[in-house]
């Protein structure tokens, strides 16, 4: 490994993912796909991980796969797509979904392609005003994909999932925002600090409870009610049975803020 292609740090429970390969705008080598799986997985496995925040060094968060990569000119049989997905993005967004823990995505620049759809991905986005969101997969002849036609259809309906996909245009931070694709586009200079202090609050709560409720709410999209309200009763005896909801209870009868410690 020459360079280290995603830089990880763990603060007050925050576990911190910076894609970094700036000069190529964070585009996605197999040893980033690695690496950042390596973080999530990490996030997973170590209790003391209570939240992660994502974001990319430089001027933009992520572009995509490095197209360098995949370059035509250099001979040799075409690629097999499906299986790059299937062992380089999928697990890896597969993993996302199913920690159980806030992911929170700054997302400083532009996203392109894949960069953009794993930041959808995420549970909390935000974005610098300045950064873009780009389907750019339709200029090269491919199809939408780290769960980009998926995500886009499901939150912004066919037509302007369409027309974002069929274009490539981009789509500016604060109408991602206005429709409902990011949760908030924020001054540019103030986007790591609110992303950082979003984490940190994610960290200090009640870890179980905010993992049942990202598992309820992935899960709407497709139960039925009568399936989701028993899904809510299974998650709220889970969460019933914490310490964190019993200290959340006694410090809102004592009038004092909860002391939360992700049990
Ligand atoms: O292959 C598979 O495994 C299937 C999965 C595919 C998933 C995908 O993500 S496909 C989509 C791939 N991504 C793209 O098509 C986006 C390509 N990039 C762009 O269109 C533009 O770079 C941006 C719109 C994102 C940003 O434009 P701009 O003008 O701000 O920057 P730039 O000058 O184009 O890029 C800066 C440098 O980053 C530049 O290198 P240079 O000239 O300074 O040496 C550029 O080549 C490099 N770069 C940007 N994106 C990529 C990249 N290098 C390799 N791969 C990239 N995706």
């Amino acid at each position: 490994m020459t360079e280290q292609t995603v830089l990880s740090s763990l603060e007050g429970g925050v576990l911190k993912l910076t894609l970094n390969r700036p000069d190529r705008l964070n585009s996605f080598n197999e040893d980033m796909h690695l690496a950042l799986r390596a973080g999530i997985q990490r996030a997973h496995d170590e209790p003391a991980i209570r939240a992660v925040l994502l974001t990319g060094a430089g001027r933009g968060f992520c572009a995509g796969q490095d197209l360098g990569q995949r370059d035509p000119r250099k001979g040799g049989p075409k690629p097999d797509l499906g299986q790059t997905l299937d062992t380089l993005y999928n697990p890896t967004l597969r993993l996302m979904r199913d920690l159980d823990k806030p992911i929170i995505c700054a997302v400083n620049g532009v996203a392109a392609g894949a960069g953009a759809n794993i930041a959808f991905v995420c549970d909390i986005v935000l974005a610098a005003k300045s950064a873009k969101f780009i389907q750019a997969f339709s200029k090269i002849g491919l199809i939408p994909d780290a769960g980009g036609s998926w995500s886009l259809a499901r939150i912004l309906g066919e037509p302007r999932a369409k027309a974002l996909t069929l274009t490539a245009e981009p789509l500016p931070a604060e109408t991602a925002a206005d429709w409902g694709l990011i949760w908030k586009a924020v001054e540019d200079d103030a986007l790591m600090d609110e992303a950082t202090a979003l984490a940190a609050r994610m960290a200090a709560g009640p870890t179980v409870g905010l993992g049942l409720t990202k598992r309820l709410i992935q899960a709407a999209a497709t139960n039925d009610l009568d399936t989701h309200l028993d899904m809510e009763r299974d998650c709220q005896r889970k969460a019933g049975l914490t310490d964190d909801y019993a200290e959340g209870v006694t410090a809102f009868l004592e009038k004092r803020p909860s002391n939360f410690k992700g049990q």
